[in-house]
């Protein structure tokens, strides 16, 4: 307990301190000041604490009276503490609004965008033309087996014509697809005829590249199985095909061509668009390009897919995605592609 004279004397003491606080916190000038005063009440130092350490000495009544007082006098300080804080923030901003001149009317940064790869656009652009004629898209893996990628497509074991296309083998015994025909095995195990679709995606070969050559290109393979399909309907689907994409009638040309997995099997070639035909890097300067493989499925490759080839016969066709594109926008190289090349990329 505190002697009654000296109680007295501390309750005023703490009343003088809070109009004191008042009258020095009107006064603050800057953030120094503010911040001495704050040491002053609130600090380990500070007026508070200490009128904190002689509660302790009180009697229950005493504590509850100079308690109250004391505890008025550390909200009245840290309240004016707030007030000035945010009064310096406002004026931080006033000075900005009448120092900077701000236009802001002024149109906003557009952020950098990306967007689809060429190849990605005309993919999706086929997709959609060979939807609209009733075609399903399909999927399959790229690590492929043996059976896929050749056996079934009527390719055996030592078949030359393996040599056709240079492959990636991988040490399990799988290799990187050559070709999206794998898929259309898959396609044709899995579902039965009527079937209509095409198998778009990355293949791989194991050979140098140059203006129209890569290691890894695109393909889009389709192929179609019913009753009475001809060379004929193959014909028109790759008109409308090239009708499409080209928005024109553009010169190609159909020849024999070889694939084990087709008979009869053509090389339809279209006539160089980046030369006009007079001869190029890219055409290998004979004025046509090797664009679009096809032909009359193999009666083996219905075989080998419980397909009865005395009841359904087929087309199937493998298209060249990469050079593709590069006829249509007159690229002169086919390593742009890959090349990762923004000058390059943003152009499409
Ligand atoms: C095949 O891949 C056959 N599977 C296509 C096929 C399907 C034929 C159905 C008959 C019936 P080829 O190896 O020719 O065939 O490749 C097809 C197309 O892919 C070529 O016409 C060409 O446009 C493109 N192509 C082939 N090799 C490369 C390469 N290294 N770089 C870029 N494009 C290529």
């Amino acid at each position: 307990m505190i002697e009654t004279n000296t109680f007295e004397n501390l309750l005023k003491d703490v009343k003088i301190a809070t109009e004191k606080a008042t009258s020095e916190f009107s006064n603050v000038a800057n953030n120094e000041e503010l911040e001495s005063l704050r040491s002053k009440y609130l600090g380990k130092k500070g007026i508070v604490k200490e009128y904190y350490g002689i509660v302790s000495n009180c009697d229950k009544d005493q504590k509850s009276t100079f308690g109250n007082l004391v505890n008025e006098l550390r909200q009245l300080v840290t309240r004016l503490i707030n007030i000035h804080t945010e009064s310096q923030k406002a004026n931080r901003f006033t000075d900005i609004a009448t120092t900077e001149w701000i236009d802001v009317t002024a149109p906003g940064h557009v952020p950098p965008t990306g967007h689809l790869h060429p190849i990605t656009q005309i993919q999706y652009e086929i997709e959609s033309i060979f939807r609209s004629m009733g075609f399903q898209v399909f999927d399959g893996p790229q690590v492929e087996d043996d059976y896929h990628n050749f056996e079934a497509l009527n390719i055996p074991q030592d078949h030359p014509a393996r040599d056709m296309q240079d492959t990636f083998w991988l040490t399990n015994g799988r290799l990187l697809r050559t070709h999206t025909s794998s898929v259309q095995i898959r396609a044709m195990q899995a579902q039965k005829p009527p079937l209509r679709g095409i198998s778009p995606g990355r293949v791989f070969r194991y050979e140098a590249t140059d203006a129209s050559h890569e290691n890894t290109f695109y393909q889009v393979e389709g192929l179609m199985v019913d009753k009475n399909i001809s060379v004929a309907e193959l014909i028109y689907v790759m008109k409308v095909l090239l009708k499409e994409i080209f928005q024109r009638e553009v010169k190609v040309r159909l020849r024999p061509g070889y694939f084990p997995f087709v008979e009869p099997g053509f090389e339809l070639d279209i006539n160089c668009l980046i030369c006009g035909g007079d001869g190029c890097p890219v055409c290998k300067y004979e004025g046509w390009v090797e664009l679009l493989p096809c032909g009359a499925i193999h009666p083996n490759v219905l075989k080998y897919c419980d397909i009865d080839p005395t009841v359904y016969t087929g087309f199937a066709f493998g298209l060249g995605l990469n050079r593709l594109v590069m006829m249509r926008y007159g690229i002169n190289d086919i390593r742009y592609f890959q090349s990762g090349n923004l000058q390059f990329l943003e152009q499409f």
